[in-house]
């Protein structure tokens, strides 16, 4: 299929997106869908299937997004959708333990050992905020330490960005975050390892915990420095801080063992999300049974939900999860990804543009339209934002769907290869050289 150089009509998507306005802020569910950053209409989709997706008028894209990581076996895979459809004629939630939650808790401990013991919630943002309260807990301290540029999701002791002054505490990201809470949270810039030598050596007593994306990837991909991981988790050591590996979105996404296998550091505590739900609402937090086990029954800290552990959500991660533990999917995944990235780099190339770099990691990528990969935000900042938006809207014109930030990463499926992958790399060439055209004008 020829990649077209403009979508036919999005009238259904504009109509959607009116009506959705009305009684949904902003008429999403979620702020990066509207795509406030990169402007125009957010496409309302009405079906994906393997890595394409069609919006509500009908035009096929193919997805880059993979809905933020969850379909890494391709969307509507038989297999999920079969074990989905046979749980659900089983009973939608029971609210009472069921035999799945089991299978997929040792599933996890099997391929994260530092998870000996977790709990399943219904999202990312519980698996963190519930392991910020359980560090809390456990080491009976209250500083917690993150890093600019990393989400963790809505929680508000992690809805911060650093302040003014030299050790940030932090300040709110967002309005409804009190100040006393944003006090509670230090906040570095990702890899300043010196930073957090300073920061343990003032406040390593009170830091329950550190929280970091193992590799980033809400400000865009960015991968640690050697030694910065080595040296977060000999600090925390040594002042009986806990350390959070944040693999919502690695776990399972770079590799069958996520960040902490590719780089053997064991962390005191995981949190989960994304491909464990295999697209249904899913997120988990664990790690040692020593730590684990101040959760409630067990212990005083309390951690709960209606939903969590959910039936039919565990059938389609346990599903997901055969299909990436079958061999060679992850080095598949890896090489198809990376094969993306340098087909982009020579296309841009190609067409004149000097400034654009792209990695990956797994089956997670981020694009750049800079001299050189970030190493941290500032670097990410410093990219040209208005570029990626002219691409963005270029390639989406063309029927790939990229995500709608310059600060978001992307992600493949298994089922990117031939025809969605010559389908991206004929559309960048066009969007590639019609941004030369426009800077030439
Ligand atoms: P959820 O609550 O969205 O399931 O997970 C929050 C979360 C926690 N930790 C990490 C490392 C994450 O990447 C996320 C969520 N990621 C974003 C993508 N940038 C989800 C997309 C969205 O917010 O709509």
């Amino acid at each position: 299929m020829n990649a077209p150089t403009s979508i036919p009509s999005i009238t259904q998507s504009q109509s959607l997106f009116a009506r959705a306005q009305q009684t949904i802020p902003g008429g999403v569910n979620s702020p990066v869908r509207a795509f406030r950053s990169v402007g125009g209409t957010p496409r309302f989709f009405a079906r994906a299937q393997g890595p394409y997706l069609w919006d509500a008028d009908g035009n096929r894209y193919v997805d880059t997004i993979c809905s933020w990581g969850p379909a890494i076996v391709g969307h509507s895979h038989p297999s999920v959708i079969a074990a989905v459809q046979k749980a659900a004629e089983s009973g939608l939630s029971f609210g009472a333990p069921t035999a799945g939650e089991v299978e997929l808790a040792e599933w996890v401990r099997d391929h994260l050992p530092s998870m000996e013991m977790m709990r399943l919630t219904s999202s990312g943002t519980e698996a963190t905020m519930s392991a910020i309260r359980v560090a809390r807990g456990f080491t009976g301290r209250s500083k917690i330490l993150k890093f600019e540029g990393c989400y963790h999701g809505h929680v508000d002791s992690l809805l911060v960005k650093a302040g003014s002054g030299l050790l940030t505490f932090g300040n709110p990201t967002s309005a409804g975050v009190p100040e006393s809470f944003a006090a509670e949270t230090i906040v570095l810039d990702y890899n300043d390892t010196a930073g957090v030598e300073a920061c343990f050596a003032e406040h390593g007593a009170q830091i329950a915990a550190v929280i970091v994306e193992p590799i980033a990837g809400n400000m865009n991909l960015v991968r640690p420095v050697p030694g910065f991981l080595e040296t977060l988790r000999r600090l925390c050591d040594s002042h009986k801080s806990l350390l959070i590996f944040d693999e919502v979105m690695t776990g399972f996404r770079v590799g069958a063992r996520g960040v902490q296998g590719l780089t053997g550091i064991a962390p005191d505590l995981t949190t989960l999300g994304k491909v464990i739900g295999g697209g249904m609402p899913m997120g988990a937090f664990g790690g040692r049974k020593e730590i684990m086990s101040v959760v409630a029954p067990l212990g005083p800290v309390y951690q709960a939900g209606t939903l969590s552990g959910n039936p039919v959500a565990v059938a389609a991660g346990i599903a997901t999860l055969k299909i990436i533990s079958e061999p060679g999917f992850f080095e598949t995944l890896t090489r198809i990804t990376s094969e993306l990235m340098q087909g982009l780099v020579q296309r841009a190339r190609n067409a004149g543009i000097e400034g654009f770099v792209a990695d990956s990691v797994g089956g997670m990528f981020g694009i750049y339209f800079s001299k050189s990969l970030p190493k941290h935000m500032d670097d990410v900042t410093a990219s040209d934002r208005d570029q990626f938006n002219r691409f963005f809207h270029a390639m989406l014109d063309r029927g790939v769907y990229l995500a709608p930030s310059a600060y978001e990463a992307g992600f493949l499926s298994i089922q990117h290869q031939g025809e969605p992958i010559d389908f991206i790399l004929k559309a960048a060439d066009s969007a590639f050289a019609n941004l030369q055209t426009a800077k030439a004008r």
